[in-house]
């Protein structure tokens, strides 16, 4: 291209060059912009937690851990990063996404097609389910649950059957979206981490395209013991969380130059996730 512009004499041409270098510079029409964030708080975590699954509910984290042999299931008190409740899986399991479906925890598991289902006060199991694939994320809009297994596509499942209701292939530009991991809800968006990336694509639960990247480059320990994963958003007081595998830090963060939210209010009040469910809205 440079030299392109040093043969070029004539202005005329070299006003039509400049302007395909502009256009070849700018994103791709329809690309998700990337924004960033500040952090409002940092907190202890404890750096064996392999964090696979990661909510809010009523003052406290509820934890999902991975790995096998290792995989838990635990209460943890934000300031200190303190373990106040766990129950361990047993060895041939490995711990995945994890959410709050009423007074249920619902805990998914790597590649043994299994979820199992504790109370979510005392931990004391009320059984299980199965689903096809692997699991990775799970969160829910209030009616479905959504689940991540590694691939670019979300599914929806029925939460008292558990049932297939739907998939949403998630994408950017028309890109497929891979490795879409751990999962929170929050105002009408689904927010997801991708495996080895940096970066939290914020999604639409209608369309399937993603909103915006949020870039946490820089996040966490350097050098990292293991990748971004888990997201916890607390809607009472608008705080969102993010930690990684094996991270001995949790950090309260505020978004940067990113979109608004979707929904700010009710998030069931735009459709949303309706058609899958086949509810009123
Ligand atoms: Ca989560």
């Amino acid at each position: 291209m440079g030299s392109s512009f040093s043969r070029s004499s004539r202005a005329p041409r070299a006003g039509w060059l400049a302007l395909l270098v502009v256009a070849a510079a700018a994103p791709a029409l329809g690309q998700a912009p990337v924004c960033g964030y500040s952090v409002v708080a940092t907190y202890p975590h404890d750096p064996t937690a392999y964090t696979q699954g990661l909510l809010w509910s009523e003052g406290w984290l509820l934890e999902s851990t991975g790995l096998y042999g290792s995989s838990t299931l635990r209460r943890v008190e934000l300031a200190t990063g303190t373990v106040h409740q766990q129950i361990a899986l047993p060895s041939q399991y490995f711990g995945e996404g994890l959410a709050l479906w009423q007074d249920r925890l619902l805990q998914l598991t790597w590649r043994e097609h299994i979820a199992f289902v504790w109370d979510a006060t005392t931990f004391i199991p009320q059984g299980s389910f199965s689903y096809t694939g692997e699991g990775w994320g799970l969160t829910h809009d209030g009616r479905v649950l959504i689940l991540s297994d590694g691939t670019s596509s979300l599914r929806f499942l029925d939460p008292a059957t558990h049932d297939v209701l739907g998939s949403l292939p998630v994408v950017d530009d028309g890109e497929p979206i891979h490795l879409l991991n751990e999962l929170e809800w929050i105002r009408g968006e689904v927010f997801a981490n991708r495996l080895l990336y940096d970066r939290i694509a914020r999604i639409d639960p209608d369309t399937g395209r993603v909103l915006a990247w949020v870039d946490l480059t820089g996040l966490g320990p350097n050098p990292s013991p293991g990748p971004l994963n888990g997201i916890a958003w607390d809607d009472a007081t608008e705080r969102l969380f993010v930690t990684g595998k094996l991270w001995p830090s949790l950090h309260e963060i505020e978004m940067v130059g990113c979109p608004e939210l979707r929904l700010f209010g009710d998030g069931f009040e735009s459709g949303g996730l309706v058609r899958w469910s086949g509810a009123e809205p």
